[in-house]
């Protein structure tokens, strides 16, 4: 059949790992290729259908017809019920140093192994064809292709959780989603249904703060950090447990877009995500996290001001340090994206030996849920099988049959014990590798309520809001004042607003005046459905509130790395005789240091310089926007100058780059085009490195050191103090 052997269809700087190897025996390449059925047979005319005539009806007949119609019509299977919006790559994962000291996890005990893993990362509430820079969470999960069995790290972009217990999830999810009777708003918790939920769950309010930063607005899928939320254990060889929080922490520094940002990118460029992780792993700049771990000993389980079995809490990292164990490299984009992205099924379940649960209640009903929703999304219990969910070592059970089972097992047995079949397949002593669950103590008394330890709502979401720099914190009320404000019922603000005032009366002041409300008095157990009748209020606050810490820095984006461009993408507006040394000298440098360099000009197709050279745009005014940038950088030459005085788009280019706090440099021959900017009047006239590096504007006719700045400039990404005294809607 094959005319030619098939190829490998995938760019070269990309790796090949023992998961990607198999995947391939599943792939297939129509490259040179006659056309056939599903059944194998040539097609011979795949234009016109099979008619009585000319200008006759279509027969019943066309068997080549019904079948690709029929698979068409067939061809869509129901969205995750969250997360439905996702982009994934394959990668691996490589550990550090032995951690057999504290667990038996084969994959975090060999430091020469490579574990490949496949990681997807998503939205919560949208469609999947939502936009990618809705105001969301964003998840975060690892697939770990071990050689003991999958493990799947499903986590977040934060480290805490709305709810306290799963049987609130679809609460939850029902509250944010868009509203049943007229599936309004898509992919946004600014409305009336999720605010009602939230004002009466004090217990979100941790989450709310996150939920409402610049988290929520990530600049790359790249820079975000990670997170498995709840504490698991470490369980060592001779059988000893520790608490073990799991975090990944990107490289290349967590950074976030602006909302004003954010929403104007969602109208330009919906996949800018997607395409920001696709486009680098195709680049060859593979995203890196390292994976860290809190570690905490089973007899400091109570020693927190808080109780490590609640999700909406987290371990300050000043209490517990994070240990970074590991890394992972993404370094493959995925062939198909639904044969990938969309059938891999993760499930918090999926442990492997030296890797435990604890009772965290989220937890306990997650381990439910995931296997349940894939059996109807993915249409059975064979899932498993499908390519990107099968384990790199083979599956041996008694497990049988279901629609479209693929495996082929022989023998006559599926059950044990079996004579016949020898037993086999055996169950594996501890020692020889089978999951033997933490042997943990349990006597207690069935009940359905909350423990007392989960009941201080409020401290680590003041911890939060106290830890975050002056423009994070304006975020977080200009954020909280937009969604509520987008809400319609005035009770719903209200209650908000009493909830708000637990965490910090001047976050609870600035809203109520955006807002045009007064902070209203609401007892806690009004806003609470949780809370016992006969609940003391000193139940609410801090178990230990002299122990707490006060601020912690970990929780603030200010601190993140900001020594790097790399992967930051850098516009040049240029024209009809630009200075091409003033643009080569730049974007030679930019590109060397790792950044991507588009030029945008006024229209596709090539530009004169000054000394006669072509130069190729790679957008023009029409196809680029300033919010699809990091960074922007005008060369001289008069006459491309002047051109880009008197074009209103490179202007509107460099005033939203400026309102959105980015690096703006101009050689000094570009003056004029800054200028005609809004700004200009607003930036010092005398220039000294320092005040350079706190504006983000730099105009000089010393290409070297603007170079120099410039690059500074990019890596410290945006200037947030240009909001300042808070004139710009960023
Ligand atoms: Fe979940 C998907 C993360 C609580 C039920 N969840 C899903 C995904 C991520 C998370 C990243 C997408 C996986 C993928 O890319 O395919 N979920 C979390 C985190 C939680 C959390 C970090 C809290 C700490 N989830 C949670 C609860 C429940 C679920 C409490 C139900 C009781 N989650 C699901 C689900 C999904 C899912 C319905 C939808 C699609 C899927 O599982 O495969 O089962």
């Amino acid at each position: 059949m094959a005319k030619k052997t098939s190829q490998k269809n995938s760019a070269s700087a990309q790796q090949e790992n023992d998961k990607t190897t198999k995947l391939q025996s599943f792939t297939t390449d129509a490259s040179d290729q006659f056309m056939t059925t599903n059944h194998g047979l040539k097609i011979n005319d795949d234009q016109n259908s099979l008619k009585s005539g000319d200008r006759g009806a279509t027969l019943l007949e066309d068997f080549i017809l019904r079948e690709k119609i029929t698979h068409f019509d067939h061809e869509r299977i129901p969205e995750r019920i969250v997360h439905a919006r996702g982009s994934a790559a394959h990668g691996v994962f490589k550990v550090y140093e032995d951690m057999s000291k504290w667990t038996k996890a084969a994959f975090l005990c060999n430091p020469g192994e490579e574990t490949p893993v496949f990681v997807r990362f998503s939205t919560v509430a949208g469609s999947r064809g939502s936009t990618d820079l809705a105001r969301d969470v964003r998840g975060f999960a690892v697939k770990f292709y071990t050689q003991e069995g999958n493990f799947d790290l499903v986590g977040n972009n934060m480290p805490v959780f709305f709810i306290q217990d799963a049987i609130k999830f679809p609460d939850l999810i029902h509250a944010v989603k868009p509203e049943p009777d007229n599936e309004m708003p898509q992919a946004a918790s600014a409305h009336d249904t999720f605010w009602d939920f939230i004002s009466q769950m004090p217990e979100s309010a941790h989450m709310i703060m996150w939920a409402m930063s610049d988290r929520a607005l990530p600049r790359s899928y790249r820079m975000m950090e990670g997170f498995g939320v709840h504490t698991f254990r470490f369980v060592n060889q001779q059988g000893v447990s520790n608490f073990v929080k799991f975090h990944w922490k990107p490289l290349l520094g967590v950074h976030a877009v602006a909302w004003d940002e954010a929403q104007n990118i969602s109208g330009k460029d919906p996949d800018f995500h997607r395409r920001d992780l696709w486009d680098a792993i195709e680049s060859g700049a593979f995203p890196e996290w390292e994976l860290g771990v809190q570690i905490v000993p089973e007899e400091d389980e109570f020693k927190f001001d808080f109780d490590i079995l609640d999700p909406t809490k987290l371990i300050p990292e000043e209490l517990v340090p994070v240990q970074r164990i590991g890394k992972m490299t993404l370094n493959r984009n995925p062939e198909n994206f639904f044969a990938e992205t969309e059938q891999v099924a993760f499930h918090v379940g999926h442990v492997v030996p030296g890797i435990d649960f604890t009772n965290d209640p989220l937890l306990q009903g997650r381990l439910f849920s995931y296997t349940d929703t894939q059996l109807i999304r993915l249409g059975g219990p064979n899932f498993h099988e499908i390519p990107i969910n099968r384990p790199i070592i083979p599956v041996h059970n008694n497990q049988r049959d279901g629609y479209m089972r693929q495996t082929i097992n022989r023998g006559k047995t599926s059950y044990g014990p079996n004579a016949l079949g020898n037993n086999d397949p055996l169950q594996a002593k501890g020692s020889e590798g089978g999951f033997v669950s933490y042997n943990e103590r349990i006597d207690a008394k069935k009940i359905r309520a909350r423990s007392r330890s989960f009941f201080d709502h409020f401290s680590q979401a003041r911890l939060f809001f106290n830890s975050q720099s002056d423009a994070e914190r304006n975020h977080i009320i200009d954020a909280l004042s937009f969604e509520l404000g987008k809400v319609k019922a005035v009770p719903v603000r209200e209650r908000m607003l009493a909830v708000l005032v637990q965490i910090d009366k001047s976050l609870a002041a600035e809203v109520a005046f955006a807002l045009g409300l007064h902070i209203p008095k609401i007892g806690l157990d009004e806003l609470n459905n949780s809370i016992p009748a006969d609940a003391d209020p000193k139940d609410y606050t801090s178990l230990n509130p002299k122990g707490s810490l006060s601020k912690s820095d970990a929780l603030s984006m200010a601190g993140t790395v900001k020594n790097t461009i790399q992967t930051r993408k850098v516009a040049i507006l240029a024209a009809d005789g630009v200075d091409e040394k003033s643009l080569s000298k730049v974007k030679d440098t930019l590109i060397a240091q790792g950044a991507v360099v588009h030029i945008i000009a006024p229209k596709l197709g090539h530009i004169i310089s000054k000394g006669d050279q072509q130069i190729t745009p790679d957008e023009s005014f029409l196809t680029a926007a300033s919010v699809l940038y990091d960074a922007v950088y005008i060369p001289g030459g008069s006459n491309s100058v002047a051109t880009l005085e008197a074009e209103a788009n490179a202007v509107h280019f460099l005033n939203e780059a400026f309102k959105h706090c980015k690096a703006i440099a101009a050689d000094d021959e570009a003056i004029q085009v800054l200028e005609s900017t809004y700004f200009f009047k607003k930036l010092p006239a005398e220039y000294s490195t320092d005040t350079v590096l706190r504006e983000g504007v730099i105009v000089s006719s010393d290409i070297n050191s603007l170079k120099d700045i410039f690059i500074k400039m990019i890596a410290m990404h945006r200037f947030w103090d240009r909001e300042n005294p808070r004139k710009i809607p960023a």
